[in-house]
């Protein structure tokens, strides 16, 4: 039978939450440790477990079929793939830093600087739509220490917390990419093929949906449920059963994580109580 092959980072920032958004998916994957290839056992999907890096290029070729990668190794490999998902793990950005007791007045500072770094060329292509030429110094690690040794005057790196750079005495000045973990796809695919990305593509939206939204469960005298439930519209309309005590009923309902405290505010305010939130596993509408 036809099946779908999958690449993953073998070991990395990406690896484990590759292999749980599977398993949340209902995937069973074998834990063969030093296994290049793996078959899900209950689904029709072959894993490939390879350096990130690597991934754009084995899919534009077809060798695997998808992928899952960092946006920024996306664009810097510049291959024919295309992005099928956003998966919203793994975010971060790729930035100018340079040391910071330098006073900085804007772009025009890279003119004719060194800038050490792994992604040159989605950095030649930020300098050039910005009319400025530096000289790019590629490195393959520990870029943040380029400055600190004589090597650059400035680097530009993947950030998230900022801590290496602070500890490296750099600053942010520009962010020149904003990344996170995507689907990316080959350009053609079978229909068998195609059918199976659907599938896992339903699967991983409700496991996305559900990660996002929290289950919640109140009580409230009557007069003030058309109030709440207002403030809770939830998926279609809340559920509202009566309470054993007179005058009173339970709403059930679902609300987005983004908004949750300032809901549950809202809620406390019109009367809500004992409010139960639970995690929602999987979400389909
Ligand atoms: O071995 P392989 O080639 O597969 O892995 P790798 O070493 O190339 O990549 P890995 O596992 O480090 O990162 C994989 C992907 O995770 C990257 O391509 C990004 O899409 C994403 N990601 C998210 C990050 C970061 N956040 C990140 N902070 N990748 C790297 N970093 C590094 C950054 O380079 C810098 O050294 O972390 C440091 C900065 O972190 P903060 O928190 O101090 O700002
Ligand atoms: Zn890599």
């Amino acid at each position: 039978m036809e099946k779908l092959k999958i690449a993953i980072q073998k070991s990395g920032r990406l690896s484990e939450q590759s292999k749980q958004l599977l398993k949340d998916c209902g995937i069973k994957i074998k834990n063969g440790k030093n296994a290049l290839r793996v078959s899900a056992s209950n689904f029709p999907l072959d894993l490939f477990y390879l350096r990130d890096d690597d991934i754009p290029q084995y899919v534009q070729d077809g060798i695997a079929d998808i992928g899952i990668v960092g946006e920024n190794v996306l664009l810097e490999k510049k291959t024919k793939c295309n992005i099928v998902q956003k998966l919203g793990f793994a975010k971060c950005r790729l930035s100018l830093a340079i040391p910071k007791s330098i006073e900085y007045k804007g772009i025009e500072y890279f003119k004719n600087k060194k800038i050490a770094t792994s992604y040159p060329v989605i950095l030649s292509d930020f300098l050039s739509k910005h009319n400025v030429k530096s000289e790019i110094h590629e490195i393959s690690g520990s870029v943040e220490i380029a400055p600190n040794i004589g090597l650059a005057d400035a680097i530009c790196d993947l950030v998230s917390t900022g801590s290496t750079l602070f500890s490296n005495g750099l600053i942010e000045v520009e962010e020149v990419l904003k990344s996170e973990a995507v689907i990316i796809g080959k350009t053609n695919f079978s229909s068998v093929q195609q059918s199976i990305l659907d599938k896992l593509i339903f699967r991983i939206q409700a496991v996305q949906k559900g990660r996002n939204s929290k289950y919640v469960i109140l009580n409230a005298p009557n007069e003030k449920i058309e109030l709440i439930t207002g403030i809770i519209p939830g998926l279609k309309s809340p559920t509202v059963v009566p309470l054993a005590e007179n005058n009173w009923s339970a709403v059930h309902s679902v609300i987005s994580e983004d908004v949750f405290w300032d809901v549950i505010d809202e809620l406390k305010n019109a009367g809500a109580e004992g409010i139960l939130v639970m995690p929602v596993e999987k979400m389909i509408i």
